[in-house]
C-alpha cells in the first residue's frame, strides 16, 4: 500500500557525499594527520534532498502542509549534525524522517487498558463520511470485544439510509449479540440513548453507536452529530476513515474534530491499494492515535495500528 521513499533517499546520497568528500578533501590540506574527519550538514547540503523528501511524502499522499511541517522538524534534526567522513548519509536522512514519522504517531492511549479500567457500560459512538465502513468497523469491533469476553450492544444510529437497520441486525445475528434499532427516520439520538439504559439494565459492557455516513461539508447533518453527542454523552468517539481517501482525509478529520471531538481514528480498507499518507495527514492534524486498521472486509480483518510497522513498510524497498 505503501509508495517507496527509499527510492528518494538514495537519489540524493550521492549529492550529499560528493560535499562531504569535497569537505574532506579541503580539511585533508589543513590537517594532514587527522585519520577520521567530521563534517557539519548545513543548511544548503540539505535543501535539495529535503525538497525530494518532501515529494515523496505529498506523492505518498501525505498533506502537503503536513509534509512541509514534517520535512521541518526533520531538517531542524539535522541542520550543524555531525556526521563522520563516508558515513553513509542516506541512513541519517532516512533515520531523521522515520523518528519525525514515528514521533507523530506517539500516544499514551491503549484502547484495551481503557476498555479494562473504564466504568461500565462504555458507550463508543463512531462518526465519519458516507461508505468508508463504519458499520462494518462495528461488528470487528464487537468482534474483537466479545472474543476478549466483553459483552456488547450494537445501536442502529443511521435511522437515515434504507438498508442501514437491516445491516446491522444481520451483522447482530452473526455476531450473537443484541441490537437496538427504531424506525427508519427517527432520531439516532435516541436509538442510542435506548441502547445505553439497555446496557446498563442488562450489564453488557460495550455499547458501539453506528451513524449515519454524513458529508463534512452538510452544515445541518454536522449539527445532527454534535446533537447526537451531547445527547448520548459518549465516553469515546470514534473517527472512521478510508486509507484510500487520499488528500481529503486532513479536511474531513479537521470538520468532524471541530464538530465533535474524535478521541481515536479507525483507518479502513489498508488492503486496498494506497499510499498510506491518510495515517500520518489525519494523525497529524488531529492529534489522536489510530486505534485499529482495516484490511478486508471480513470481521477478523481488524488490527491494532502498529506505527513501526507502518513506517517501515513506507520505506520498504
Ligand atoms: N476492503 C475493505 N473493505 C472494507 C473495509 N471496511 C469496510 N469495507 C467495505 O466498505 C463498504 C462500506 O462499508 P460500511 O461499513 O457499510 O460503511 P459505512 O461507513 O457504514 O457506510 P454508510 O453507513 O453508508 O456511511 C462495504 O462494502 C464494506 O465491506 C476494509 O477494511 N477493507
Ligand atoms: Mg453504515
Amino acid at each position: 500500500m505503501f509508495e517507496k521513499l527509499r527510492n528518494k533517499i538514495r537519489g540524493f546520497e550521492s549529492d550529499v557525499e560528493e560535499k562531504t568528500k569535497k569537505k574532506a578533501s579541503l580539511g585533508e590540506k589543513a590537517k594532514k594527520f587527522v585519520k577520521e574527519r567530521k563534517v557539519i550538514l548545513e543548511e544548503e547540503d540539505l535543501e535539495k534532498p529535503l525538497s525530494e523528501l518532501k515529494l515523496g511524502l505529498v506523492e505518498s499522499d501525505v498533506d502537503y502542509d503536513v509534509a512541509e511541517k514534517i520535512i521541518e522538524e526533520v531538517k531542524e534534526e539535522l541542520v550543524g549534525k555531525e556526521i563522520k567522513w563516508r558515513k553513509d548519509v542516506g541512513e541519517i536522512v532516512e533515520k531523521a524522517l522515520k523518528d519525525a514519522l514515528l514521533k507523530i504517531f506517539d500516544f499514551q492511549f491503549n484502547f484495551d487498558s481503557y476498555i479494562q479500567s473504564k466504568e461500565k457500560p462504555i458507550n463508543i459512538l463512531f462518526v465519519g463520511t458516507n461508505g468508508v465502513g463504519k458499520t462494518t468497523t462495528i461488528a470487528k469491533v464487537s468482534k474483537y470485544l466479545m472474543e476478549n469476553n466483553y459483552s456488547t450492544v450494537l445501536a442502529c444510529g443511521d435511522t437515515f439510509r434504507a438498508g442501514a437497520t437491516k445491516q446491522i441486525s444481520e451483522h447482530g445475528e452473526s455476531l450473537d449479540t443484541k441490537v437496538i434499532k427504531h424506525e427508519k427516520g427517527g432520531d439516532p439520538a435516541a436509538v442510542i440513548y435506548d441502547a445505553v439504559e439497555f446496557a446498563e439494565a442488562n450489564n453488557k459492557d460495550v455499547v458501539l453507536g453506528d451513524t449515519a455516513g454524513r458529508m463534512h461539508t452538510d452544515i445541518n447533518l454536522m449539527d445532527q452529530i454534535k446533537k447526537i453527542k451531547r445527547v448520548t454523552n459518549p465516553d469515546l468517539v470514534i473517527f472512521v476513515d478510508e486509507a484510500v481517501a487520499g488528500s481529503d482525509a486532513v479536511e474531513r478529520a479537521k470538520e468532524f474534530h471541530k464538530a465533535v471531538n474524535i478521541d481515536a481514528v479507525v483507518l479502513t480498507k489498508i488492503d486496498a491499494d494506497v499510499s498510506g499518507g491518510s495515517a500520518i495527514s489525519i494523525t497529524y492534524e488531529v492529534q489522536k492515535p489510530i486505534i485499529f486498521v482495516g484490511t478486508g472486509q471480513t470481521y477478523s480483518d481488524l488490527k491494532k495500528f502498529d506505527s513501526e510497522w507502518f513506517v517501515n513498510q513506507l520505506f520498504k524497498e
